[in-house]
C-alpha cells in the first residue's frame, strides 16, 4: 500500500443502497452473508467494482443469483462483468473469518467469552469484502445467530425487530437501522451481559430506552455512565436542539479495545475504563472522563453519524466538533464558573503537552491532513483537541456584541443551518466552516471566512509575540502583536492565521481598565489604548482564546499583579505557571549549577502561599496552580533537551515547595476534608484534588526532614479511606516521595483489589510511572512484566505498563546508557505482530528524538532505524518511524 492524498479523493464509482447481513456466530469460523443492493453511480466513468476485505475466506460470489467472474488484487475484489447501465442489481457475498484469532481488535473479535466489532476507521472489510470508505451510505438489516447458552444477548444498531430460538441451541435476533449509515459505524455484539435500563421521555414528548450492557459483575459500576448518558441526552436537546433519534441507545463496555469508545449508530462500544465506575474503583478523574467519553460518543449521533465525513481527512469534521461539544457539556455540567474555568484550564493542559509537541514533531499534520499512509494514526490530538480550539474560534468569531458575548447563540444557528443543509450526507470540513459563517453573515468569521480557514490546511503552532510600551505624556498604551509559525514537514513557509486574541489590562491597583477581542490577521499589528493612568499590565489570550503560543516578557511583579488581579482564571493559572516555568528555565540553563544549589525565591513561594491560603479561590484551582508546568512541557520550551536534568530541576523544586509551605499544606490537608457520602461532583472533587497535593507535598517534604508521621498518616489514609480517590492519593503519595511504606501499601492494593482489573492497570501505571531513583524504574517494568496479571494483548494492560514508562515518565525512559530505547524497540516490534494500532502510538514516544541531548540524541535515532529496519512492519508502525527519521 502507498500514500493516499485528499486532492485525489473522487465519488465511488457504486453506491449500495441496501446491505442485509447474516452471522453465524462462531469464534473459531464465523460465516457471513452479505447481500447487497448496488447501483453504478453515474457521476462516474464505468469501472470495475473494487470491494475491500482483510483477512476474510471468500467462498462465493453471486449476482443477481448467478454466479460470476471475479478476481484479487491487492486483497482487494474485483468485479469486471457487472450489469451495465444504472438499474439495481444484488451483489451477495460470503465469507468466513476467525475472530479468536483477530488480537488486532479491528473488525469482529473475541473479548474473554463475547464477540465485539471495530470497525472506524477500516476494520469493516474484515468482516466483509465492502466500498469501505465513509461517504458510502447504506441502510443496514442484521441478522444474528449462534449459540444461545453462550451468547444469550445478540446486539446490532437500531431497533430489534425479530428475535427466536433455532435448532441445536441455537437461536437468533434480527436488528434493523432505520438510518442509513456508513460502514465503519456498524456494530454487533455477542455474548453474556446483563444491562442497566432507564426509559426516559424527550423534550419533544417521545419514549426511548437506554441501556449500559456490562459483564454480569459489573452491574453495580453502571450508575454514573447512565447518569451521564441522560445528562448527555438532556444537554444535546436543550442547547443545540438536537433529540435522541432512535427508540433504543445502547452502550456496551469491553476490557480489550484499541481506542477509549466507539459511536456506532444507537450501539456504542466502549472501553470499559470509560463506563465502569464506582466510588470504591474509580477516580474522580475516572468519574469526569467517563462523563465526557459517554457525552462524546452520544454527540456524535448528529455531529458524526447523521452528517457524517466524505473521506478520512475530514476526520476532524465530526471528532474536532463532537470535542468541542462535549468539552461545554462538562462545563455547562459544572455549573459554578469556577468548576468551568478549571475545566478550561485542564483542556488546554492536555492541548499544550500533547497537542504542541505534536504540531512540532515529524508527525505534524494539519487539523485536515493532506496525506496519509494508514488513517489510524491520524486519530490524535492534533485532528481531536486542536480540532475542537479550531470550533471554539468559530464560535468566539460570531459573537454579536453584548447580547452573545461568547458566540453561543451564532454558532448555534450556525449549527442549525448545518444540519439543515447536510443532514443526511457525508461532507467536508469546508462545509461546515461554510455553514456556521453563513447563518452569521455579519460575524468576524463570515468577513475573514477563507483566511481563517488556514487553521485546517497549516500545520504547526503559532507563535504571538507581544510588546507592550507605555507613554506617559500622552497616558498612552500600545501593543503590537506579531505571529509567526514554524516550518513543519512539507510545508517551509506559512502565511498568517486569523487570531482571535482575548485581552485586558490591569492597572497598578489591580482593577481592569479595559477589556476586549481583538482579531489578529496581519503578520503584525499595533493596538494602543488610550486614557490611562500609569502602565497597566496586559492580560493576553485570556481563557486561551486560540491555540497559539505567546511570547512576552513579563516580569515578575507584571505576573504577581496578574495571579492576584486578574478576573480572568485562565490567564490567573498561567502567570503561576509562568513564574514557574521561568524559574525552571533559569535553573535547567544553568549547566553548572548543581541540584541542590537550586533555591526558589522567597517571592515565588510567598506566592504560592497566597494561593493556598486565598480565602476565595476554589480547591481545584488551587491544586492546579500548586502544580508546577509537566516535564513535557518544560521540554517544549528548550532546544537541546536533557529529560533527567528537566526531572532532577522539577523534583527539587517540588521538594522545596512541599518544604517551604509545610504549615500550608497541612492546614490545606486538614481544611479539605470530605465528610458525608462520596460525590463525584466538581466542588468535591477539587476537595480530594487538593488534599492529595497537600498529602504528597507531605510525604515529599518528610523524605528530606526524616518525619515519619506524614507517611504513617498517608498509609493510615491509604487503608482508611472510603473512595479509590482519597486512597489512591495516600498510595501515589507514599510511591512518589519514595517511602519505606510503600512497598506494604502497594501489596495491599493489589490483593484487595485483584479482581478489578481496573484498579490493576492503576496499580501497574503508578509504578511504571514512578519517580526514578538511580535507575530503578526500567528493572521494575521488567518485572512488572513478569507478572502473572501482565498480558501484551490486553491494551490497557500494555499501555498501564509499557506506556506509562516510555511516554509518561521522560525522566526514567531517557536514560543516558540507552537501555529505555532498547527497551522500548523491543515492545514496539513485539507488539507490532500483536496489534500494529498499539504498537504504532507506543512508537510515537519517541516523536521528539532530535531535540535530545547526547548521547540520547544519537542512541534514540539507533533504536528508531532499529524498528524501521524490521522488514515485515504494519503500515501504521512503518509510517511513525519512517517519519521520525525523514
Ligand atoms: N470515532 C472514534 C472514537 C471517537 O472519537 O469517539
Ligand atoms: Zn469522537
Amino acid at each position: 500500500t502507498s500514500v493516499i492524498h485528499r486532492s485525489d479523493y473522487q465519488e465511488p464509482a457504486f453506491w449500495i443502497d441496501s446491505v442485509d447481513l447474516c452471522f453465524d456466530l462462531d469464534p473459531a469460523k464465523t460465516r457471513v452473508l452479505n447481500k447487497m443492493k448496488m447501483r453504478r453511480n453515474p457521476h462516474v466513468v464505468p469501472q470495475a467494482l473494487r470491494l475491500d476485505g482483510e483477512e476474510l475466506n471468500l467462498s462465493r460470489v453471486l449476482v443477481n443469483g448467478q454466479g460470476t467472474s471475479f478476481k484479487m488484487e491487492d486483497s482487494q475484489l474485483v468485479l469486471e462483468n457487472l450489469p451495465a447501465g444504472n438499474d439495481v442489481f444484488e451483489l451477495e457475498i460470503f465469507t468466513t473469518c476467525a475472530p479468536a484469532k483477530n488480537t488486532k481488535l479491528s473488525g469482529l473479535y473475541t473479548s474473554g467469552d463475547s464477540f465485539y466489532t471495530q470497525c472506524e476507521a477500516e476494520g469493516f472489510r474484515r468482516i466483509t469484502y465492502f466500498l469501505d470508505r465513509p461517504d458510502v451510505m447504506a441502510s443496514y438489516t442484521v441478522l444474528l445467530r449462534a449459540d444461545k447458552s453462550k451468547y444469550p444477548v445478540l446486539l446490532s444498531n437500531g431497533n430489534l425487530v425479530e428475535q427466536g430460538t433455532l435448532d441445536d441451541g441455537r437461536h437468533f435476533a434480527k436488528w434493523v437501522d432505520p438510518f442509513k449509515k456508513p460502514s465503519y459505524l456498524f456494530a454487533l455484539v455477542a455474548g453474556q451481559l446483563v444491562a442497566r435500563e432507564q426509559r426516559i421521555t424527550s423534550r419533544a414528548g417521545k419514549e426511548h430506552l437506554l441501556q449500559v450492557y456490562v459483564r454480569p459483575g459489573d452491574l453495580d459500576k453502571t450508575e454514573h455512565a447512565m447518569n451521564s448518558l441522560m445528562a448527555s441526552v438532556a444537554w444535546d436537546e436543550a442547547r443545540f436542539g438536537l433529540s435522541l433519534d432512535l427508540e433504543r441507545f445502547m452502550i456496551v463496555a469491553t476490557s480489550d479495545f484499541n481506542m477509549g469508545a466507539m459511536e456506532n449508530k444507537g450501539l456504542n462500544i466502549f472501553n470499559s475504563k470509560y463506563v465502569l465506575a464506582n466510588q470504591a474503583t474509580a477516580t474522580d478523574t475516572d468519574f469526569g472522563n467517563i462523563e465526557s467519553v459517554v457525552g462524546h460518543e452520544y454527540f456524535h449521533n448528529w455531529t458524526g453519524n447523521r452528517i457524517t465525513c466524505r473521506d478520512w481527512f475530514q476526520l476532524s469534521l465530526k471528532e474536532g466538533l463532537t470535542v468541542f461539544r462535549d468539552q461545554e457539556f462538562s462545563m455547562d455540567l459544572a455549573s459554578e464558573a469556577s468548576a468551568r474555568a478549571v475545566k478550561r484550564i485542564e483542556d488546554v493542559r492536555v492541548l499544550r503537552t500533547a497537542q504542541f509537541p505534536e504540531d512540532a514533531g515529524p508527525m505534524a499534520h494539519p487539523i485536515r491532513p493532506d496525506q496519509y499512509l494508514e488513517i489510524n494514526n491520524f486519530y490524535t490530538v492534533t485532528v481531536y483537541e486542536k480540532g475542537a480550539e479550531v470550533v471554539r474560534m468559530q464560535q468566539t468569531m460570531v459573537a454579536s456584541g453584548p447580547s452573545d458575548p461568547l458566540g453561543r447563540e451564532g454558532f448555534r444557528k450556525g449549527m442549525d443551518l448545518y444540519f439543515q443543509r447536510h443532514d443526511g450526507s457525508a461532507v467536508t470540513c469546508d462545509d461546515f466552516t461554510q455553514a456556521i459563517a453563513d447563518a452569521n453573515p455579519d460575524s468576524k468569521l463570515a468577513q475573514l471566512l477563507p483566511q481563517f480557514k488556514r487553521w485546517y490546511s497549516q500545520a504547526g503552532t503559532p507563535r504571538v509575540k507581544a510588546v507592550g510600551s507605555f507613554d506617559g505624556a500622552s497616558g498612552t498604551y500600545s501593543l503590537t502583536l506579531s505571529q509567526s509559525c514554524a516550518p513543519t514537514p512539507g510545508q517551509a513557509v506559512k502565511e498568517p492565521f486569523v487570531i482571535p486574541i482575548s485581552l485586558g489590562l490591569i492597572s497598578a491597583d489591580g482593577s481592569e481598565v479595559a477589556s476586549s477581542m481583538h482579531v489578529l490577521t496581519q503578520e503584525s499589528e499595533t493596538l494602543t489604548f488610550t486614557g490611562l493612568q500609569a502602565e497597566p499590565v496586559p492580560s493576553i489570550l485570556r481563557g486561551f482564546s486560540a491555540p497559539v503560543i505567546l511570547d512576552f516578557a513579563y516580569t515578575d511583579e507584571q505576573l504577581l499583579a496578574l495571579l492576584e488581579h486578574d478576573t480572568d482564571p485562565f490567564n490567573r493559572w498561567e502567570a503561576g505557571q509562568r513564574l514557574a516555568l521561568n524559574r525552571m528555565m533559569a535553573f535547567i540553563s544553568q549547566d553548572a549549577l548543581a541540584v541542590a544549589d537550586m533555591k526558589l525565591d522567597a517571592r515565588y513561594i510567598e506566592a504560592m502561599r497566597s494561593v493556598l491560603r486565598h480565602p476565595k479561590l476554589d480547591a481545584a484551582f488551587k491544586e492546579l496552580a500548586l502544580t508546577l508546568p509537566s516535564e513535557t512541557y518544560v521540554a517544549e520550551q528548550l532546544d537541546v533537551v536533557d529529560p533527567q536534568r528537566i526531572h532532577a530541576v522539577r523534583e527539587a523544586l517540588r521538594a522545596q515547595l512541599a518544604t517551604a509551605l509545610h504549615a500550608d499544606w497541612e492546614w490545606a490537608f486538614e481544611a479539605h476534608h470530605e465528610n458525608g457520602a462520596y460525590k463525584p461532583d466538581s466542588l468535591s472533587s477539587g476537595r480530594r484534588a487538593l488534599t492529595g497535593l497537600a498529602l504528597a507535598m507531605l510525604c515529599i517534604a518528610a523524605r528530606t526532614s526524616g518525619d515519619t508521621v506524614w507517611p504513617g498518616k498517608a498509609l493510615q489514609r491509604f487503608k482508611d479511606a472510603g473512595n479509590m480517590t482519597d486512597r489512591f492519593n495516600a498510595l501515589a503519595a507514599l510511591v512518589t516521595s519514595g517511602s519505606d511504606l510503600a512497598a506494604q501499601a502497594l501489596q495491599r492494593f493489589h490483593a484487595m483489589f485483584k479482581d478489578e482489573a481496573l484498579v490493576i492497570d492503576k496499580w501497574f501505571a503508578l509504578q511504571a510511572g514512578a519517580t526514578d531513583r538511580g535507575g530503578n524504574i526500567l528493572p521494575i517494568v521488567k518485572q512488572l512484566m513478569t507478572h502473572p496479571d501482565f498480558s501484551m494483548r490486553n491494551p490497557n494492560r500494555a499501555r498501564s505498563v509499557i506506556f506509562s514508562y516510555c511516554s509518561a515518565n521522560p525522566g526514567a525512559f531517557h536514560r543516558a546508557d540507552a537501555a529505555g530505547y532498547v527497551f522500548w524497540s523491543d515492545k514496539v516490534i513485539e507488539l507490532d505482530a500483536i496489534n500494529p494500532q498499539v504498537a504504532a502510538r507506543l512508537a510515537r514516544a519517541l516523536d521528539r528524538w532530535k531535540k535530545l541531548a547526547e548521547p540520547m540524541r544519537s542512541a534514540a535515532r539507533e533504536a528508531i532505524a532499529r524498528v524501521a529496519a524490521k522488514p515485515d512492519l504494519s503500515n501504521d508502525t512503518r509510517e511513525v518511524v519512517t517519519r521520525a527519521l525523514s
